[in-house]
């Protein structure tokens, strides 16, 4: 196996597909539903099909590639990652994953490699839920876990559903359930993917074998105060919802900070709402991302922030201020297949490939996956730990270690 010709196979396919951005020069924007990602799921299908991949494309925006193999009744091995990007992000996060996914494949077909399994490389939309503050729309659309309801509940900030913006994709929303595959026909699934934090840089390691992933809870909260003049009104009678919402965010990182565990809280996304410079705001809404490996935590801080709420609303808006709340992701912790780490461990020593176990800060769609179908994840290192930013890199060496080892790990488990 000539390690070169997948560097640069890899190389070829990556450069290439960071052209399909709405924000060229100014880093990856792919968000679902849109030209963009049309574009690299047409990319996409070329080099699955060249790699000698059956491809299709389900009915939520989600592109599978099978490599048959000789027992159609075996369930299959699927390895693949996300296509859609966070706004401004970085060329590597998910895309990689699929890439080398899709190299795996063509490993295969060069080295006229025959199994018993289906080898199947999965692209999914939306995981990182940028558009709509949710996350895992295509892994859960494929456990089943999507309907019409949830794509018409949720919309973008241009106020586009999820729906709508399937429609001008060309997708019918109405049939997003007929993306739920057979469970019991997916027998393991393994996702290669940047670490996005800095540890296998910081100590020198090639490759990271994810043993657990955090869980995430994300929320979307509205508080509800009273537009005035920002100058005719005094302070001592205004309902000022950004007040309460700033101090809720001050109180957010106070009491993430004393959990510790590696817990983590993240308020991205602010809008004072009309948003004139001088208008007491009417309203104010900030979404919450809060993520441990401990689920008690993530628990303890949403009840907090809400009694908070209660609490400012009702004392610093003399009770006529009010707030709501929207939950739009919750997913618990979940622990990676022991028997797959050691298999690729094994690989690590086999090819003098330095590594370490590791816990994934980062959802990624094996959080989705893990808790139903026995999952696997492998980091690559990021340059500087740098992600979600323009500035992620990583080299393509690397991913050809991270591709070879998951290429005798999928080899291992089509013939089992
Ligand atoms: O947010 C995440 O954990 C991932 O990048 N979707
Ligand atoms: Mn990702
Ligand atoms: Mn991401």
């Amino acid at each position: 196996m000539e390690y070169n010709i997948i560097t640069s196979r890899l190389e070829k396919n990556l450069e290439h597909l960071k052209r399909f951005t709405a924000t060229p020069g100014a880093g990856c924007t792919r968000l679902p539903f849109t030209p963009e990602a049309r574009k690299a799921v047409d990319y996409l299908h070329g080099i699955m099909d060249e790699a000698g991949l059956e491809v299709i494309e389900d009915a939520a925006g989600n592109i599978f590639g099978t490599l048959r193999g000789e027992d159609p009744d075996a369930s299959c091995i699927m390895m693949g990652s996300h296509y859609d990007s966070v706004a401004n992000g970085g060329d590597y996060d998910g895309i990689g994953g699929i890439v080398s996914a899709i190299e795996v494949a063509r490993m295969m077909k060069d080295a006229g490699l025959t199994f018993k399994r289906n080898y199947v490389v999965a692209g999914f939309c939306d995981e990182e839920g940028m558009r709509f503050g949710t996350g895992y729309f295509g892994s859960y659309a494929m456990l089943g876990k999507i309907d019409t309801d949830y794509c018409k509940h949720f919309s973008d900030k241009d106020g586009i559903t999820v729906y709508d913006a399937m429609k001008s994709y060309g997708l019918v929303p109405e049939k997003v359930g007929e993306a739920a595959q057979d469970i019991k026909k997916i027998g393991s699934f393994i996702e290669t993917h940047i670490e996005q934090g800095r540890i296998l840089e910081d100590k020198g390691i090639d490759l990271g074998l994810v043993e657990s992933i955090v869980g995430i809870q994300r929320y979307m909260f509205k508080i509800h105060g009273r537009s005035d003049h920002a100058g005719a009104t005094p302070m001592d009678m205004r309902l000022d919802p950004v007040l309460a919402g700033a101090r809720a965010i001050v109180k957010i990182n106070e009491w993430i900070n004393e959990k510790g565990l590696g817990s983590v809280a993240t308020v991205g996304y602010v809008k004072a709402i009309p948003g004139g410079i001088n208008i007491v705001a009417n309203d104010f809404e900030f979404s919450v991302d809060i993520r441990s490996k401990d689920n008690g935590i993530i628990k303890e801080m949403i009840d907090r922030i809400k009694d908070f709420l209660d609490y400012e609303v009702n004392n610093y808006t003399g009770g006529k201020g009010s707030f709501e709340y929207d939950k739009t992701l919750e997913v618990l912790p979940v622990a990676m297949t022991e028997e797959y780490l050691e298999t690729m461990a094994k690989g690590c020593d086999k090819h003098g490939y330095s590594y370490t176990r590791m816990i994934s800060g980062a959802g990624h769609d094996s959080l989705a996956i893990g808790p139903i179908i026995p999952t696997v994840m492998l980091f690559v290192p990021s340059k500087d730990g740098c992600s979600h930013n323009m500035n992620e890199y990583t080299s393509y060496e690397q991913f050809t270690k991270a591709t070879v080892i998951a290429f005798e790990l999928i080899c291992d488990l089509l013939d089992k």
